[in-house]
């Protein structure tokens, strides 16, 4: 005779809930966190077949030790002039930040996000690629465009939507586009860089081009389904691009075992998809940008895409809408064991003694007044709130090549419904 449950000698089934370690109110301790020293990992050749290293998506590959020295085989050995560059551009985008953050706390914009604790990720990238390499970023490689010199008043018209807007306020603040600048349009909607940069990529390859494409999403996106279609594309036609995966161990207010991040790597997804793998220090600057010129040496002979796992801590909320006192324990920044990039890269300099702490000092206080100077020019052309920055038919302007006959119907109904309403569009 059958029993209640059908198979009453088996456990019941159950899930498992990831739990972050540490909650708000709770001491910090990283020390579980597996750091291998600096200099330890191997540098393969970039001929070599991704099978042959597939230690290298569970390591850490670093250049810079804890006393600020550059270590072992991935060191760049870069002139102290491109290290000054480096270190100014990181400081650059620490001041920005740090600006346009207070700017929406004014209430001048509506939205901003900072990539605090996360700057040698995109500088030290951009720094080690083609000018005219392809970048297909997120939301938090900003850096990008301040290494590649594009006009920090530019960026605040986009910030403030206003009448300098080159994007004419159709896209939330923050969200650029710099053709010139090979900066594709961000997106809200989270990893569809991925494809696109992917597809660009192949493109590249298909027209006999030499350029490669870069794209970069955070730890959480690698959970979208584009996410892995890009990867396959990517592995299966050895696409010519480098995939950066930016581990700042939060997605939001999820950390980052709810994209998988208990049970492996976020570099070891490469292993599967027969890709290259590499896990980096991302708070090390030299070590992203050891990692991002080995990976683009591979995409520029034709031995296929790079998977890199940059490995940092995103220091403080996700946005300006955030509130991360709220889930994660204020501890962990100061906690983080791979330390702050801007000290780190600082450190390496007065080491070899090409700075020095006035000079470092100095050098934010010029960064500030210029990122102060810059603002003050972008606010000519407007801030949130005050009136409406673009005319109101451009609006349906930007999309389409040519305007298809439905939008034109409504964008006319649109102005013959302010005229009719008696209150003039243009605001300015
Ligand atoms: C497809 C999609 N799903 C959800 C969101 C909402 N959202 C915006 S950012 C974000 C977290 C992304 O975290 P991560 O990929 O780790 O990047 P990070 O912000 O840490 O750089 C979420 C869930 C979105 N914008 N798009
Ligand atoms: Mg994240």
């Amino acid at each position: 005779m059958a029993s209640e449950h059908p198979r009453a000698n088996l456990p019941t089934l159950s899930l498992h809930v990831p739990e972050p370690k540490f909650r708000p109110g709770d001491a910090v301790d990283f020390a579980a966190v597996g750091i291998p020293p600096a200099g330890e990992a191997r540098r393969p050749d970039t001929a070599a077949h991704p099978g042959d290293f597939t230690d290298l998506a569970y390591t850490l590959v670093r250049v810079l030790d804890d006393d600020g020295h550059a270590v072992g085989p991935w060191n760049p050995r870069l002139s102290p002039d491109m290290l000054r560059k480096m270190l100014r551009n990181m400081a650059l985008l620490r001041a920005f930040d740090e600006r346009m953050f207070r700017a929406q706390r004014q209430g001048k914009t509506s939205f901003y996000m900072k990539a605090l604790g996360e700057e040698a990720v995109a500088v030290a990238a951009t720094h080690a690629l083609d000018p005219d390499d392809m970048c297909f970023p997120s939301y938090r490689q900003q850096g990008i465009l301040i290494t590649r010199g594009y006009p920090l008043v530019e960026m605040m018209n986009q910030i403030y939507s206003n009448r300098g807007d080159k994007l004419q306020g159709k896209q939330l603040p923050i969200m650029y586009s710099a053709r010139d600048h090979g900066f594709f349009s961000i997106s809200g909607n989270l990893t569809t860089q991925y494809p696109q940069a992917v597809g660009w990529a192949m493109a590249s390859a298909a027209k006999g081009d030499t350029r490669i494409a870069a794209t970069w999403c955070g730890e959480g996106s690698t959970a979208e389904g584009d996410f892995h279609s890009a990867c396959t594309f990517a592995a299966v036609y050895r696409a010519p691009v480098i995939l950066n995966i930016v581990n700042n161990q939060w997605a939001i207010s999820s950390f980052s075992g709810f994209a998988g991040a208990e049970s492996t790597t976020f570099a070891a997804r490469a292993v599967g998809y027969g890709i290259a793998g590499l896990r980096v220090d991302g708070n090390d600057a030299l070590a992203v940008y050891a990692a991002t010129l080995w990976a683009a040496e591979r995409a520029r002979t034709n031995q296929g895409p790079t998977l890199i796992e940059h490995f940092t801590y995103r220091a403080e909320g996700h946005s300006t809408s955030d509130d991360p006192t709220q889930y994660r324990s204020a501890g962990e920044p100061n906690a983080w064991p791979l330390g702050d990039p801007v000290r780190r890269l600082k450190d390496h300099l007065i080491g070899l003694r090409e700075w020095d702490e006035d000079r470092h000092a100095a050098q934010d206080k010029e960064l500030a007044d210029l990122v102060k100077a810059e603002q003050k020019e972008a606010e000519k052309n407007g801030i949130l709130g005050h009136g409406l920055h673009q005319p109101l038919d451009t609006l349906f302007d930007g999309v389409f090549e040519e305007m298809p006959w439905h939008l034109k119907e409504q964008r006319a109904q649109m102005l013959a419904e302010e005229t009719a309403s008696g209150r003039p569009w243009d605001r300015k």
